[in-house]
């Protein structure tokens, strides 16, 4: 092979990748159970971080972290700028959500997943320095048909109008947070159902994209994380979103406009992850929408997990059995 072959091979993440970066979701979501509804949130997202950089470690690629754990002064692991892989393979951006719902997780209840996704290397937004994003995520049916420059109402009646399903039987997600409240509202006197979200807006997300779902939109502001780590997933399955970063306080903004973050664009899911080679992977704690969680079957532990890949536009649900001793 002349080393411009070579080259191409590992321009683009190999569609094995995924495969092997399934194996870091899973490990991650099954060193979460013991903390699943015990209250510590912290105490579970290091299970699972430990687990996912233990497993990332052993995978043929060269990772950066674009969207982490956090600042490396804060995140001992899994930081933004962090290399992760055993840097023999394709060169990739990398965002990692060991598990994107901690409190779910801790409480005990529904929808906490594993997450990660690529994409090639210098493709991923780098929005760390701006915490939220304000959303917009429909099927494919949606683009050229809603956008965040008109009012939710007439985002709902024109994607009711562009799938032939009647405003009334719509169903819209929301992170169900005081500061939607109005926004709920305008949903609801519009005519359209919301399916209020406690935590994990990447899995509504998803859902909202999905045909095999009640949920039709996903909307209001959520992680900005979240949001390119769902424009990623997104690629695959032929969703739409816009987003918008959110700066809270002044010196957010500041601070963003500092890095060359446009914080007043419009971002079409293209300028969050350009190009069309992205992976990503959930593995489900917690039962969900998604996938389901984690559970024992006797001798084996069951995980339950999507793998999606934009160039291929495949969803692959996988599940495994993984003998518990050699978990203990
Ligand atoms: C959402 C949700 C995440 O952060 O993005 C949310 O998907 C946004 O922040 O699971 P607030 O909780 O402050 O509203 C999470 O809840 C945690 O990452």
């Amino acid at each position: 092979m002349t080393s411009s072959d070579t080259a191409i091979l590992y321009t683009h993440p190999d569609r094995n990748l995924a495969m092997e970066l399934v194996r870091a979701t899973e490990a991650a979501a099954i060193r979460a159970v013991p903390f699943i509804g015990r209250g510590d949130k912290n105490a579970a997202d290091g299970a699972a971080v430990d687990a996912m950089r233990a497993f990332l470690g052993t995978v043929n690629f060269d990772g950066l972290i674009v969207i982490g754990e956090g600042e490396k002064d804060d995140a001992p692991m899994l930081y933004n700028g962090e290399r992760v892989g055993n840097g023999r393979g394709p060169a990739c951006d990398i965002a990692v959500d060991p598990i994107d719902g901690t409190s779910l997780t801790a409480a005990g209840r529904q929808n906490a997943l594993s997450v990660i996704a690529v994409s090639d290397r210098g493709t991923m937004l780098d929005a760390s320095s701006v915490f939220y994003m304000d959303k917009l995520i429909t099927g494919g049916a949606g683009r050229g048909v809603v956008s965040q420059d008109q009012p939710i109402r007439d985002n709902i009646r024109e994607l009711s109008r562009a799938t032939g399903k009647p405003v009334d039987e719509m169903v819209v997600a929301v992170l169900d947070r005081p500061r939607h409240a109005q926004l709920i509202d305008e949903i609801r006197s519009a005519g359209a159902g919301t399916r209020l979200l406690l935590d994990g807006d990447v899995a509504g997300g998803i859902n909202a994209a999905r045909h095999e779902t009640r949920i039709d939109m996903c909307v209001g502001i959520g992680g900005s994380p979240e949001g390119i780590t769902t424009a990623c997933a997104l690629k695959a399955i032929g969703g739409y979103m816009q987003g918008r970063l959110a700066p809270v306080t002044a010196s957010e903004r500041e601070k963003a406009l500092a890095t060359g973050l446009d914080v007043d664009a419009l971002l079409e899911i293209d300028d969050m992850v350009k190009g069309d080679n992205t992976f990503f992977v959930a593995t489900g704690v917690t039962d969900g929408g998604l996938v389901d969680g984690v559970r024992r079957n006797g001798p084996m532990i069951r995980t339950e997990s999507i793998v999606l890949r934009s160039r291929s536009g495949t969803v692959r649900r996988v599940l495994a059995d993984h003998l518990a001793e050699k978990w203990l």
